[in-house]
């Protein structure tokens, strides 16, 4: 009887040494290009960045006269980064940007990328737009988001690289923040950036938005479809937001 019991008991350990071992095999695997909190450049709305107006979303654009921080950028909500003390009621978008660097696009079939965000924003590869969300069709410095978006829980879009206009060497990662209005209570910015093979994330549970319409994966390698940009909402990642494993803090 208690030989029976031990024998279960190394099972249970056995079994727990063997995910930890897939857990960490999945962490090596993943790139990470942008952490939360990562420094960037950046420049408050109170006129346009640049001219011509997109030259910022480009690696030709010289930033040199902007201002460096950590993200993320907020005020009202959240803690650490930069505080936007002079916001409220003085602009509503906000621009960073800041270079990574992709050593092989070998190790990479898709990008994640998880945004925790207060109202809404956009993000450019090399001067192309990947996403946006809550914002409206003209990017112009006094634009507001269409409705309001708390921070607090991330949204992660995987795309794949098929989509992306990745290169080998240098990329420029640049993101617009829109605020509500000027006299919103609160904005935040903040983004986690990573490049892994397909199918690794599903060792573990990721749940489609209820709303979306996407959330289908192709079963056979793990990979999003290539046609679409899947959203998920986490409830659990390999990566979890540094404060919580929820996604939440
Ligand atoms: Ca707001």
């Amino acid at each position: 009887m208690i030989f029976l019991i031990k024998v279960q008991k190394m099972r249970r350990i056995i079994t727990c040494l063997v995910l930890l071992v897939l857990v960490i095999r999945v962490e090596v695997s993943a790139q990470l290009f942008v952490d939360w909190g990562s420094q960037w450049s950046y420049f408050k709305g109170i006129s346009e960045p640049s001219q011509p107006i997109d030259l910022w979303r480009t690696a030709g654009f010289n930033a040199t006269g902007w201002a460096v921080g950590n993200a993320p950028f907020r005020y009202g909500d959240g803690t650490g980064g930069t505080l936007l003390t002079d916001m409220l009621g003085k602009y509503t978008t906000f621009y960073i940007r800041k270079e990574i660097f992709v050593e092989t696009l070998d190790n990479i079939d898709e990008l994640r990328i998880d945004v925790d965000y207060d109202d809404g924003f956009v993000l450019w590869i090399n001067g192309v737009q990947i996403l946006q969300s809550n914002v409206p069709s003209n990017y112009a410095y006094t634009q507001g988001a269409i409705n309001s978006h708390e921070s607090g829980e991330f949204e992660r879009y995987t795309l794949r690289k098929e989509q992306l206009p990745l290169a080998e060497g240098a990329n420029l990662i640049a993101v617009q923040g829109f605020n509500l209005s000027k006299s919103s209570s609160d904005f935040y910015l903040d983004l986690k950036m990573e490049g892994g093979k397909c199918g690794k994330k599903y060792l573990f549970a990721l749940r489609p938005l209820p709303k979306s319409p996407l959330g289908r994966h192709n079963s056979s390698d793990g990979c999003v479809s290539p046609s679409e940009n899947v959203r998920y909402s986490i409830f659990l990642s390999f990566s979890p937001h540094p404060e919580s494993p929820l996604g939440r803090h």
